[in-house]
């Protein structure tokens, strides 16, 4: 018998399964591609549950969320779909074995993922997705949606957090570290900013994906938005961490894994056209605060990113799945790389913003 039988049965899944293949793109939780021996497949889904301590207000958020997209696509004749997620035999979304915690997506067809964005079309078309996205959810009170991870994209907190783990960290990993830490230092204040004008309420709280990247958009066969996955993280947030996040991974031809510095930097012809994609959805909804500070969405969700992996390396890479030994430290600094490109391009990043929003 294999280990998925049972989640597959308390789903409702025939076995024995015809296949099943691992899913390797998550960095937290564990993932698979199954099929029914009549070719119908399912994404299951394990919960780490040290990520995510309470799993059912996780669930009940995608559930939320999934659910209002689906009806909304429904009434506006959108192509886009939203994810369908499975009920147990015992009408529950999530199943409990001895440890963690399972739910189940019905697999989407004729579908893709990509991990860069090769032409500007694409950038145009995960930006319509995503911006789609905020505009869709507006209509969801934030008080029907959790935050489960407090504080998520919340830079005070997240340096706060990188401040134990420098008085935790061994001396190799420090030493291996110090430009980065210098980095962070030197950053810290200026990135703070976003969080400093949210505590002074200055933007509305919307429900926001915070996990935006490129490759939680399914394309169809023709390189067309499709749908947007991966709601794991979905939280009353800012516009700024879907914005930001984004553009980490989509204005950029390297992936988050790329070590090759002279490869990383932020591609305005990319950033032009998911402005365009997201400025056609959200421009109606957006607040002149929201979008003048978006360039300022966009260097602290890169911040955030680096600081998270920089901070996960110092604690001995306890959070996000690691393939070798410097690979948090190598994220670390592709993500300061990027940041860097940003800064350096500042001026265009806020005129291309200003031209498509306003
Ligand atoms: C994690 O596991 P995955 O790839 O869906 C992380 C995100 C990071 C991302 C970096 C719950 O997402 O915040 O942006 O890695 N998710 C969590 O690629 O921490
Ligand atoms: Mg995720």
């Amino acid at each position: 018998m294999h280990k998925l039988d049972n989640i597959c049965e308390a789903f409702g899944i025939e076995t024995p399964l015809k296949s099943i293949e691992t899913l390797q793109s998550g960095h937290i939780n564990d993932t698979y591609l199954v099929a029914q021996q009549n070719d119908e497949k399912f994404i299951i889904q394990k919960l780490n549950s040290l990520v995510f301590k309470d799993a059912k207000p996780v669930i009940a958020n995608k559930i939320v969320v999934s659910k209002h997209l689906h009806a909304n696509y429904k009434k506006t004749n959108s192509h886009y779909q939203s994810v369908n997620y499975l009920k147990t035999t015992q009408n529950a979304y999530i199943f409990q074995d001895e440890t963690c915690y399972w739910n189940v997506m019905q697999f989407i067809p004729n579908a893709i993922t990509m991990d860069r964005a090769e032409t500007p079309e694409i950038a145009f078309e995960a930006g319509k997705l995503y911006g789609d996205f905020i505009l869709n959810t507006e209509s969801i009170s934030p008080e029907s949606i959790t935050e489960t991870l407090k504080d998520f994209h919340n830079v005070p907190f997240r340096f706060t957090q990188f401040e134990t783990a420098l008085k935790l960290a061994k001396s190799n990993r420090l030493e291996a570290a110090a430009d980065l830490i210098a980095f962070v230092k030197k950053h810290a204040t200026s990135m703070s900013a976003l969080a400093s004008l949210q505590a002074k309420n200055h933007f509305p709280i919307r429900i926001t994906h915070n996990d935006a990247k490129l490759s939680n958009i399914l394309f169809d066969n023709q390189n067309k938005g499709l749908a947007v996955i991966d709601l794991d993280t979905v939280m009353p947030g800012l516009v700024h961490y879907d914005f930001g996040d984004s553009v980490r991974s989509i204005c950029t031809k390297s992936t988050e894994d790329e070590t090759d510095l002279s490869e990383i930097y932020i591609d305005l012809k990319l950033y032009e056209a998911y402005c365009k994609g997201f400025a056609l959805k959200t421009k109606s909804i957006l607040k002149p605060e929201e979008i003048e500070n978006l360039p300022l969405g966009v260097q602290t969700i890169i911040f955030i990113m680096g600081l998270r992996f920089l901070t996960d390396y110092l604690n001995n890479d306890i959070y996000y799945k690691t393939a070798y030994e410097n690979h948090n430290l190598d994220r670390a600094l592709n993500q300061f790389t990027l940041l860097q490109s940003v800064l350096d391009n500042l001026e265009s990043i806020e005129l291309i913003t200003k031209q498509h929003f306003t």
